[in-house]
């Protein structure tokens, strides 16, 4: 409780910032948009992951003062010291069914002059199954205002893959655990195959996540994998930095 206390309070007291992480382009080798990560530093408790306070933030409407933040200073800092590549943000379930999501972003975008096509959000499996017709709206909506839409942590949930391929996506990250696998295990390899083949057969651009070796990474490459995002390629780091 005290925890949620002080979580209320750090976008004011200045103790939010973001971590980006590079995500390359497998065809040209280029860094085309960073992803980018909420870090918290508390002042008793040091550094804080959105592991331990993105659950907590999402049982109430801390969630949607931290992620308007969130935005707010990722569209700011991206426009202002790297507006040529691409941001892509996260968005959990609750912000996805804030009514004001959609003016949310339109604000946020505007006020940081960051043209809407530069912002993809990543949005869950779990999340966009919630309510799927309610997601479907609202993803259409964001559509409308040029903003990308990608689906992150591909293959950990449950969802119908039909009704997935429903909505209006850009994006298809595959999540870290099939990367992991590759070249190792003959199940894992043939799971991305399938996923990328399935993925360019609705026009989706395929992003492998968490990629920590370079043999991944030509693996990745001799698939058609369009981008990748891991360690190997580069941390989150602050954007000065990368
Ligand atoms: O950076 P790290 O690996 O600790 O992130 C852990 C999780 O927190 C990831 O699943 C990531 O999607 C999520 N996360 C990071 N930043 C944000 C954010 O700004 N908003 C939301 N909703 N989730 C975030
Ligand atoms: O759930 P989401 O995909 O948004 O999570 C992104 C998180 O994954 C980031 O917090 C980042 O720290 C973490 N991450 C990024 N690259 C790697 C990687 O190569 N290996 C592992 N284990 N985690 C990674
Ligand atoms: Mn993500
Ligand atoms: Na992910």
């Amino acid at each position: 409780l005290q925890l949620e206390q002080d979580l209320r309070m750090a976008p004011l007291n200045d103790e939010l910032w973001l971590a980006y992480q590079p995500i390359v382009d497998l065809r040209t080798d280029r860094r085309t948009a960073v992803e980018g990560l909420l870090r918290w530093t508390h002042p008793r408790y040091g550094l804080i992951f959105p592991g331990e306070f993105i659950t907590l933030a999402e049982e109430s409407d801390l969630i949607n003062i931290v992620g308007a933040h969130m935005l707010h200073t990722a569209a700011r800092e991206i426009a202002e010291q790297a507006p040529d590549l691409q941001l892509t943000v996260n968005l959990s379930a609750r912000e996805l069914d804030d009514p004001w999501l959609v003016s949310a972003i339109r604000n946020a975008t505007y006020k940081a002059g960051l043209t809407p096509g530069s912002l993809c959000l990543e949005i869950t499996e779990s999340a966009l199954m919630r309510d799927p017709a309610l997601a479907a709206r609202t993803l259409s909506s964001l559509r409308d205002l040029g903003v990308r839409l990608a689906i992150d942590d591909f293959g950990t949930g449950h969802s119908s893959l039909a009704q997935l391929l429903t909505l209006p996506l850009d994006t298809l990250k595959i999540d870290r655990s099939f990367t992991a696998g590759l070249g190792r295990s003959d199940e894992a390899t043939a799971i991305v195959t399938s996923i990328i083949a399935m993925a360019h057969a609705v026009d989706l651009t395929v992003i492998a996540e968490g990629v920590e070796q370079p043999e991944q990474l030509e693996i990745l490459r001799a698939l058609g994998c369009d981008q990748a995002q891991g360690y190997h390629l580069g941390r989150p780091a602050p954007l000065a930095e990368l």
